[in-house]
């Protein structure tokens, strides 16, 4: 069984919020068109309505698989699901998008229990199948006793770095908690679904989970890890984060990337671990390191220049170094996506993860350049609103986005366009989430919001036409205030 962690700034708000008559269901979060799409699809009215926002990260990118705290805040849109109880143990999915998510054939709960991918690619409904799974695990009393008709829906970009995947594991996730009665906190919900959604295939950290069911509304969140915590933060109030598409999508379960850099830092950490004298196999992630060597952000990027080359490690060198064998070093630090790369570029990763990190708790790394997240934290914190003050947050932004263009290598040549043509006007903007390809977030001065979106609209996608697909600007490019995270709305 899993213990139950009751930390997080969002703990104290209940999950679900009961409903009197389905007129009120109806009202709630612009859900009439998927209450209609489900009554067609299963002749029945939906018992449940959930919610689930998607983020953008603000700052502090590819860091929380590290242990490195993250800055996101949830977005207005999310994922929306209507649901009923089934009287068996199946589960009946469709999406309100039929032409692009297509219907699956009704699966057992009893499959998901032991449900992973495998080697197919992920499609739409394993996000579901992984949300589930981690409810159904937790060995509730009342768990897993009845299946559900359920109509996927929502206002959520796909696969544009803005966690509609993790939003959709949260959703199903609370469904199950609140269906079968399942009373957990919302942080033991973010820790099992950042779990649960590994079964795609992609080793992720834990922000979008998070965000998605901890966000306080009006608040971004400063998110640290091991212990799982949330701590609300107020953006400065002049403060206009816009959204922008690159409109390059990017599955990156699909591909061999992500999980590439998540290997890439592990076997950054091994390494380092093994030249200060520590069991490289027992100190896997880079703020553990750090913690357990006591030594400052500054003091880790010494190690980097010291002891990692900036030439790529060959698997070869790494083992050599380790005192290993492929076979072995395989089991332990790669996993299957990353199976066939040979050329790991270690320093460059490692010295992005101390870049842009910082221990929230360790005020001591204030003074560097080092610390961006925290940072960022303390400039928002101050309850400045001034240009001087947009400005900071804006080239700390500019950093972070050249450190993930450059040392990262999580952009593509067209976000890095976007981001130029915004950053012209913007006080700051950076790729957000997985990045290659995806979104864009711009912190931009209120009285330039038109003049902003006329500029992107000419510079940029006037000049992919045949990207844009005939989406509009407000698709696009879209602003938004800090949202809260998921609720349930059931009809009693
Ligand atoms: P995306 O691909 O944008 O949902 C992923 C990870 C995050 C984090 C970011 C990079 C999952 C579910 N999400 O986000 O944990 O590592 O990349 O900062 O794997
Ligand atoms: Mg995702």
């Amino acid at each position: 069984m899993e213990k139950a962690a009751t930390s997080g700034a969002g703990d104290n708000k209940p999950l679900a919020i009961t409903l009197s008559c389905r007129e009120q269901l109806k009202n709630v979060r612009d859900s009439s068109g998927i209450c209609d799409a489900f009554k067609v699809k299963y002749k029945e009215n939906p018992e449940f309505l959930v919610h689930a926002p998607g983020r953008v990260n603000i700052v502090g990118e590819h860091i929380d698989y590290c242990g490195y705290a993250v800055f996101p805040m949830a977005l207005e849109q999310g994922i929306l699901i209507a649901a009923s109880k089934g009287k068996d143990d199946l589960i009946h999915l469709a999406n309100i998008d039929e032409a692009k998510y297509l219907e699956c054939a009704p699966f057992g709960l009893s499959e998901i229990r032991s449900w992973t991918r495998g080697d197919a690619s992920p499609k739409w409904q394993d996000y579901v199948k992984c949300g589930f799974r981690g409810i159904m695990n937790l060995e509730h009393e009342g768990v897993a006793t009845s299946g559900f008709k359920i109509m996927v829906g929502g206002n959520l970009p796909a696969a544009a770095g803005v966690s509609s995947s993790s939003a959709l594991v949260i959703a199903s996730a609370l469904l199950g908690c609140v269906s079968w009665n399942v009373q957990i906190s919302r942080t033991t919900i973010a820790e099992v679904c950042a779990k649960t959604e590994r079964y795609v295939g992609t080793e992720g950290g834990g922000m979008d989970q998070a965000i998605s069911v901890l966000a306080e509304k009006g608040n971004a969140m400063l998110v640290e890890f091991n212990p799982l915590r949330s701590i609300a933060v107020r953006l400065p109030g002049d403060a206009i984060f816009v959204v922008c598409n690159s409109m390059v999508t990017m599955e990156k379960a699909a591909t061999v990337q992500f999980n590439t850099r998540v290997a890439e830092c592990r076997l950054a950490c091994q390494i380092l671990a093994k030249r200060v004298g520590l069991d490289w196999k027992t100190v896997k992630v880079l703020k553990n390191l750090q913690s357990q060597l006591g030594k400052s952000l500054a003091e880790m990027i010494q190690l980097v220049q010291y002891h990692l080359k900036e030439s790529p490690h060959t698997l070869a060198e790494i083992c050599d170094i380790l005192g290993t064998t492929p076979e072995v070093l395989k089991a332990e630090s790669l996993n299957k996506q990353c199976a066939g790369v040979n050329e790991f570029k270690l320093f460059q990763r490692a010295t992005h993860v101390f870049e842009v990190s910082v221990n929230p708790s360790d005020g001591r790394e204030t003074e560097t350049k080092a610390g961006r997240v925290l940072e960022f934290r303390r400039i928002c914190e101050c309850e400045d609103s001034s240009v001087e003050t947009l400005v900071t947050l804006g080239t700390l932004m500019n950093e972070s986005h050249v450190s993930c263009r450059d040392l990262y290598q999580c952009s593509h040549e067209k976000l890095d366009k976007l981001q130029d043509v915004a950053s012209k006007i913007a006080f700051g903007a950076r790729l957000t989430g997985a990045g290659w390809g995806g979104c864009l977030v711009a912190l931009v001065p209120r009285e330039k919001l038109d003049e902003f979106r006329s500029t992107l609209e000419t510079d940029y996608y006037e000049k992919l036409k045949g990207l844009r697909n005939g989406r509009s600007m407000d698709e696009l490019v879209f602003t938004t205030a800090p949202a809260e995270g998921a609720m349930a709305y059931h009809i009693q």
